[in-house]
């Protein structure tokens, strides 16, 4: 690598290029790769077994297990941060937060099984800091917040004996059980993987979603632009990029700082800009309509750029080779938190004093600014952002009606043929088509909810303005010209997938469509997939009642006994599975397809029929007329 390279011509410089230069290990890839002991590293092809004598199906069950506890991690570890921080602030330790939102500490105080009611703020702010970091080392029961699922699904989970106890005790629990010659039984391990997974998506990424909600406001729509156009050749450019919310929400004040722009200006720049990647970005934007760039696999395109001043990671999906990139471009690169180093980087530890230290790479990036070559970009595109849960009740029910019953009754009618959640990772080995999956999805009448990098990928693609209405099917077309929506909607970060879970356990509330997510017509989708965290998103969703389709590749492949336990296997103990699927068009057709299987059970089979024909029914009609109306008259 040297001054000299351009992008076309290095392909190092870019995972893209990587990817296309690194075959991937075609052993490892389908699970039948065994590292965990030095009697190895086992290849268990051709029926063979490790030198331990375990078989395929052994390895693969124990990888895809080690996979999800690293998952759940990342997740929980994030939320056991925020809960630190509320702490923090309630003890009077740390001046740089406050409450954003009372009525979310108090829901979340309230779910934590708290029942003191003290009045000050910080008390309760107390209670629920403690509270939520007793879920990490709960040793025996059941986690508190998995008692929000449906009661039906709780039950479930009981009786297949999978409810998660303590987050932590699952994550150690399962490396324990997949060290060498421990848990021997695939059936077994997957359970173990199904209870992790669970304490993730019902605990510790809630817990991240919900104490963030707390601490820096619940999301509410938002207008926001994104694309590698939003850095500004006359501005210092600060880019935020990781998970945590702490490091946007110090960043954002410390950018409007009245001294530090200033001190922008005098620098020669016209003010300073901030902007995120990843899910930092998702954080950033919905809370604040801060710009995005983009997802993971824009980080190194936003340094080439030259554009970029200062960028500030955390944890969680951060290159290495933006070290090398950040030195060839001239771009200050900060980390941000000690559990995360980059050799010969430097950390601006954002722990004590957060808003000190975010001026601090505010800093750095005026005195980055000038004497380089900045290339600006031309893409850019609108979104609206911010569809957590309470607003989009609010939206369709108005603040005191605040329902997901218009909904549910959208369903019923078939003008939302179901709910596609398209979720996860950008990933450079999967070609980008012209076939968009999002694209056809809106077409045949599915709403779809995004989060993490493919909310990103939609978003740049204006998937997520007013006018891609135009391209959803026509009834999927009438509601959302109604409501005032776009078909696709951005519904947060990773750990937002916890918003998910909630909105289908207030739809099964909300009436109309079964008691338990598993009768539900929804179905989540990762095309994209690379994470661990990935995975384990994918295997909550399962496991909560949801039919789930991977793309890319299988991470179990190797063994038909795993994969068959995760497709047919789950789907009849919990209701829901995990398929993986490589080509796009079967996503869809998988997606379509159980989407309508669950309409059939619900016994709500009319989707797709015109208008006229639906109205040719005198029950329908007087159900959408009255439904009509009340839509109207609630958002009048
Ligand atoms: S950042 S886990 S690449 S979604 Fe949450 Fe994006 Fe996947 Fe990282």
């Amino acid at each position: 690598m040297g001054a000299t390279c351009s992008a076309s011509k290095c392909p190092e410089r870019t995972c893209a290029g990587r990817a296309a230069d690194l075959v991937p290990c075609p052993v490892g890839s389908k699970g039948a790769c065994c590292s965990i002991c030095a009697m190895g590293p086992c290849r268990l092809t051709s029926n063979r077994t490790g030198v331990c004598g375990a078989t395929v199906d052994t390895v693969a069950a124990r990888n895809f297990a080690r996979s999800i506890a690293v998952g759940t991690s990342a997740h929980a570890d994030h939320g056991r941060s925020l809960a630190e921080t509320l702490l923090a602030y309630s003890e009077g330790s740390l001046e740089d937060v406050k409450i954003s939102d009372f009525d979310a500490l108090r829901a979340l105080a309230s779910d934590l099984g708290i029942t003191e009611t003290p009045e000050d703020e910080k008390a309760i702010a107390r209670l629920v800091a403690l509270a939520s970091l007793a879920e990490f080392g709960r040793q025996s029961g059941r986690l508190v917040l998995a008692g929000t699922a449906p009661e039906r699904r709780q039950a479930v989970w009981s009786e297949e004996k999978v409810a998660p106890r303590g987050i932590d005790r699952e994550v150690v629990e399962t490396m324990h059980r997949t060290s060498v010659g421990t848990d021997q039984d695939a059936d077994h391990l997957l359970d173990q993987a199904v209870r992790i997974a669970l304490a993730d998506g019902w605990g510790g990424s809630a817990l991240a979603t919900r104490l963030a909600d707390v601490l820096f406001g619940v999301p509410a729509a938002v207008r926001a632009r994104t694309g590698l156009g939003v850095l500004k050749t006359d501005s210092v450019n600060i880019v935020v990029h990781g998970h945590e919310p702490l490091l946007s929400e110090m960043l954002a004040v410390a950018a409007t700082d009245p001294a530090l722009v200033e001190e922008a200006k005098a620098a020669g720049a016209s003010g300073i800009s901030l902007s995120g990647v990843c899910c930092t970005a998702n954080e950033a934007l919905m809370r604040r309509g801060i710009p995005s760039i983009g997802g993971v696999t824009l980080q190194e395109e936003a340094l080439l750029t030259g554009l970029v001043d200062v960028m500030a990671v955390d944890v969680q999906c951060v290159f290495q080779s933006l070290a090398r990139l950040a030195e060839e471009t001239e771009t200050e690169l900060v980390t941000t938190s000690s559990k995360a180093r980059m050799a010969g980087v430097r950390l601006v530890d954002l722990k004590d004093e957060p808003l000190a230290r975010a001026k601090e790479i505010v800093r750095l990036g005026i005195g980055r600014f000038g004497g380089k070559a900045r290339k600006p970009s031309a893409e850019t595109a609108d979104l609206v952002g911010g569809f957590s849960l309470g607003y989009i009740k609010n939206m369709l029910g108005g603040r005191f009606l605040a329902s997901l019953r218009p909904l549910n009754d959208a369903i019923v009618a078939g003008y939302v043929r179901g709910i596609a959640a398209v979720v996860g990772c950008e990933n450079p080995r999967v070609k980008q088509s012209d076939y968009s999956l999002v694209h056809e999805l809106i077409k045949n009448n599915v709403l779809v909810m995004q989060t993490g990098c493919m909310a990103l990928d939609s978003a740049r693609r204006g998937r997520m303005w007013l006018e891609a209405v135009e391209n959803a099917g026509p009834l999927l077309k009438e509601i959302c010209r109604h409501i005032g929506i776009p078909p696709v909607l951005h519904a947060g970060s990773c750990v937002d997938n916890s918003r998910l879970l909630s909105a289908l356990t207030e739809m099964t509330a909300a009436g109309g469509l079964g008691e338990d997510i598993d009768s539900l017509p929804v179905v989540g989708l990762a095309p994209e997939w690379m994470s661990e965290k990935a995975l384990a998103i994918g295997t909550f969703f399962a496991a909560s009642g949801v039919p789930v389709i991977f793309g890319h590749r299988s991470p179990v492949e190797a063994s038909k006994l795993v994969a068959e336990a995760m497709e047919t296997g789950w789907e009849g103990r919990f209701g829901g599975s995990l398929t993986f699927a490589a080509e796009p068009k079967e996503q869809l057709r998988l997606a379509l397809e159980a989407i309508d299987e669950r309409r059939e059970r619900l016994g709500i089979t009319g989707f797709g029929l015109s208008s006229d024909e639906r109205l040719g029914d005198k029950e329908r009609k007087r159900q959408l007329i009255w439904w009509q109306k009340r839509l109207s008259y609630l958002l009048s």
